[in-house]
């Protein structure tokens, strides 16, 4: 029920949060016809400024592409079709194209955010920005309701369905009755260090480097823009690491080969990012479907988390097209069912692949065995393959 001095709006799906799930899942509505709008706390100048993802999976490409935004994206982006893995002071090359018949693209997530919300800011309230005091009303009903205030005024937003797009630290998870949901985690013992600088990448493509100091992650954004990683204590601060003691560390956990071609800058960015594995289930409650990072969350080591959010807005949004086309709600009742299947499998090759490159607390049996895998990685095209695979992004259903 509306309190006096609320206004009341109508859509089809309100939309929480415009992160790549929530504007994605926006314009691909669009795109079919179907209303939304979507309700998010920060300013679009923020939500673009975030630097996360730089790797997207060719589904998720296509699913840019048949979104109408993907341009820019197939322009810019810069296909990978394979990435280095370097230990004991040597590198081996994983040929994803050759081995899974897929390439990767190199196209930052800030990016996409960028062309996201070009598209959907060209519709009049189709995104309201720095929307305060979201509550989730009635989702067990057919009926839904949001409430917000936005502009120091209250609204209620009536809507068919909800699709909570808010991330790990949104309001909609915890919408759902705590005894509905069951969560899977895993919380890992170090953090990332990233650093972003305006340098040439120190190779052509991505290197990921096991070495006794550390992981490190020799990543980029275009042919003059790279992305570092090394992994580092949970408790360290950013102020810890001026960018000289950055360079020194991620040279000092490169072989000898690649660290002579690094060249350092100033960094624009810097941050520090805790590891985790995360999954809700189911991932609806009624009318409420939650996407992305509010319904899972992987370490970034497999470059698995926006193409899972992507993955999640794909099988949502045909769900949703089924229902008011043909009226048809059996798609949108399977949504947790058909996402969770590759949640599952992503969750299991970042954790895999997260386990086999960082450096655990002193156990010599499990560095032995790290090694091990790594060498059987090298030497053996089936391993190799099944790592390009899951790289790649496993296919639907
Ligand atoms: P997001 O991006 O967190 O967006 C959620 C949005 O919801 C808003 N929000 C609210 N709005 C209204 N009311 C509320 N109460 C709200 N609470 C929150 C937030 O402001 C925000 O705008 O979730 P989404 O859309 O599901 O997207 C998920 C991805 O952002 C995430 O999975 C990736 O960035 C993860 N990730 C990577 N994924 C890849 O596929 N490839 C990569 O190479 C990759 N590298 C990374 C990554 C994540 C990283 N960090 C920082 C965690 C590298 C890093 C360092
Ligand atoms: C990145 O460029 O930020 C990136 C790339 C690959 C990963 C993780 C992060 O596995």
């Amino acid at each position: 029920m509306s309190t006096s001095g609320e206004s009341v709006l109508r859509t089809q799906v309100a939309i929480v949060g415009a992160g790549p799930s929530g504007l994605l899942l926006s314009q691909l509505l669009a795109s079919q016809g179907v209303d939304s709008i979507v309700l998010e706390k920060e300013s679009p100048e923020h939500v673009q400024g975030r630097i996360r993802a730089g790797l997207l999976e060719w589904t998720t490409v296509e699913l840019v592409q048949e979104a109408g935004i993907g341009a820019r994206m197939m322009r810019e982006g810069l296909v990978h079709n394979g990435f280095d893995v370097a230990f004991a002071d040597s590198g081996h090359r994983i040929d994803l194209k050759g081995l899974s018949g897929r390439s990767v693209l190199v196209y930052g997530q800030n990016e996409l955010q960028k062309d996201l919300i070009e598209a959907r800011s060209a519709v009049p309230g189709a995104v309201l920005w720095q929307v305060g005091d979201v509550a989730l009303h009635g989702i067990d009903t057919r009926a839904p309701r949001l409430t917000y205030v936005h502009e120091r005024h209250r609204y209620e937003l009536n809507c068919d369905f909800v699709a909570g797009c808010d991330g790990f630290h949104g309001v909609c998870r915890a919408a759902i009755p705590r005894e509905k949901l069951t969560q899977y985690e895993r919380v890992y013992p170090f953090g990332w260090l990233g650093l972003l600088a305006d340098v040439p990448p120190l190779h052509h493509e991505l290197l990921y480097a096991y070495h006794g100091r550390g992981f490190a992650l020799c990543s980029m954004r275009s042919r003059g823009r790279s992305r570092y990683y090394v992994q580092c204590p949970l408790e360290d601060k950013v102020d810890e690491w001026p960018d000289g003691r950055f360079w020194e560390e991620l040279e000092a956990r490169l072989p000898e080969r690649y660290a002579r071609q690094l060249v350092s800058g100033p960094s624009l960015e810097k941050s520090i990012v805790p590891l985790r594995s995360f999954v809700t289930e189911p991932m609806q409650f009624g009318r409420l479907h939650l996407v992305g990072d509010a319904a899972h969350i992987v370490p970034p080591t497999g470059a698995k988390g926006l193409n899972l959010a992507a993955a999640d807005v794909r099988v949502l949004a045909r769900g949703l097209v089924e229902f008011y086309r043909a009226g048809s709600p059996t798609l949108l009742e399977e949504y947790s069912a058909r996402a969770l299947k590759r949640v599952w499998k992503a969750t299991r090759f970042s954790w895999w692949f997260t386990t086999l490159l960082h450096r655990f607390s002193a156990d010599p049996f499990a560095e032995r065995l790290q090694l091990a895998e790594l060498e059987y990685l090298a030497g053996s095209a089936a391993a190799a393959r099944s790592l390009a695979e899951n790289y790649v992004g496993l296919s639907f259903d």
